[in-house]
């Protein structure tokens, strides 16, 4: 038996951060759109969770923000001149587009890409596939660059196989991890892989809102993977209806346990057996919380499940790490408490600050790409990528010294902002070493 275990891989929080209602589905998103934000305190939210998981012993590793705004894809759409000028053009002549081309979104790394770790793939290599995120024009921006950040963190193509994401066509809608839990008795043995899809790319969806992920999506990846343990499951339409934009609002797993709203899928009894037939060598437990105790619209509004729910080394129950709206949300709270008090597999809740992210729909869960690997593939990773105490305090400084404090919608139009986030990617790509190429703008 090989030994494993879980790392995160987190997206570190662009100097673009914004709130700019541009995820239809996402209430957080459109509830905040048009205010200002705070990138210096959301950066240095994401990276104390980093620092929080990595103390708690579990590897922890950087993904690097995209460049924003994204003045190759303004230039695609017409514009031409100087960086500066294309910027102010298309915020004249097509805000939409620019609003897009600015967001610092890939900093939900849920969202980066689906992952089969070496035990579950036919050819014993982990494999990743880049999420097109084509339901979301911002997002959809974010896959090539997305690659090229995996190529640089797993780097050895004998042990680690980065794809192309699949192709962009709505038929084939993927947003990542973020629908994607496995299940199994320890990290390195072979596990139960449920995949949750919000509509068949065949079928008419008639949702008051987009379903991201086709079930077409979810069967092209675990067949490229070669992956073994796979179940398939619908997501509620009713959770999707009520703003359950990815199934991980809902829903999270680890080891044997799947924690989830009685609302996650459209027959709970049907995946539940599902579940259970394609796990080898384990008993699933399954905890439900109902709507009666939790109701969905609580559920969304606390991310009680885009949680992190981890096993700790040296501890035999597992750990919950929530956002602090968990715990100022009553009906969670009392549910969060109750899980610790039952004797059940969930034995600690912890919390986190990243309430610049979450007013932006992105939780604890969102902000982080969990990763399985054994040892021999966490020394095959990049290492100046890993979080330590060293890079903690290296990437704080970094990010006070570059990252602005304030943020108005106009001010994604200045191209100071411009200067600034190269400034600050450039002096990145030195401190996690990649070279001078990683960057569009290093390139050209
Ligand atoms: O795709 N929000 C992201 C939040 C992603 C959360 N990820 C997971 N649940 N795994 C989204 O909706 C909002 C951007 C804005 O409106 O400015 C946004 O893209």
């Amino acid at each position: 038996m090989t030994t494993a275990v879980e790392a995160n891989a987190d997206g570190l929080i662009g100097p673009t951060h914004s709130y700019a209602g541009l995820s239809p589905g996402n209430l957080a998103s459109s509830l905040n759109g048009g205010q200002g934000s705070n990138p210096r305190a959301a950066v240095l939210q994401g990276l104390e969770k980093m620092k929080r998981l990595a103390d708690l012993g579990l590897p922890q590793f950087v993904l690097p923000p995209h460049e924003r705004p994204d003045i190759p894809f303004l230039r695609s759409l017409g514009f031409s001149g100087s960086d500066a000028r294309v910027l102010e053009q298309a915020w004249k002549e097509a805000p939409t587009f620019a609003a897009a081309a600015c967001s610092a979104s890939p900093m939900w790394a849920a969202n980066a890409a689906t992952v089969t770790p070496s035990a579950d793939s036919a050819d014993g290599r982990v494999h990743f596939t880049p999420a097109n995120l084509h339901t979301n024009l911002h997002r959809s921006l974010e896959h090539a660059q997305t690659k090229r950040a995996l190529e640089a963190l797993f780097p050895d193509p004998a042990r680690f196989a980065v794809h192309d994401a699949l192709h962009p066509v709505a038929h084939l809608a993927d947003e990542g991890a973020a629908n994607h839990v496995r299940l199994c008795a320890g990290h390195g043995e072979p596990g139960v892989n449920l995949l949750v899809w919000g509509r068949d790319a065949f079928a008419h969806w008639d949702g008051p809102w987009p379903a991201r992920q086709t079930r077409q999506a979810s069967e092209a990846i675990t067949r490229r993977h070669g992956a073994h343990g796979v179940v398939l499951a619908q997501q509620s339409r009713a959770a999707i209806a009520g703003g359950t934009f990815h199934n991980d609002v809902v829903c999270v797993g680890a080891l044997e346990t799947l924690f989830h709203h009685e609302l996650a899928f459209e027959d709970t009894a049907g995946t539940h057996a599902a579940v259970r037939a394609a796990a080898t060598g384990f008993d699933p437990i399954f905890v439900e919380v109902s709507s009666a105790d939790l109701p969905l619209a609580d559920a969304i509004s606390s991310y009680l499940f885009n949680s992190m729910l981890v096993s700790l080394p040296g501890e035999s129950r597992l750990t919950l790490i929530c956002p602090t709206e968990t715990r100022d949300n009553p009906r969670a709270h009392a549910v969060a408490q109750g899980l610790v008090a039952s004797n059940g597999p969930i034995g600690r809740v912890e919390y986190v600050d990243v309430r610049q992210s979450m007013r932006n729909g992105g939780g604890p869960a969102c902000l982080r790409l969990r990763v399985v690997l054994t040892e021999a593939e966490i020394d095959a990773v990049h290492g100046p990528m890993r979080m330590n105490d060293d890079l903690f305090g290296v990437l704080t400084g970094w990010a006070t010294r570059h990252y602005r404090d304030r943020l108005a919608p106009a001010d994604l139009a200045d191209p100071a902002l411009l200067t600034e986030t190269r400034e600050a990617l450039d002096s990145l790509t030195a401190i996690l070493d990649f070279g001078d190429a990683f960057y569009a703008f290093q390139r050209t």
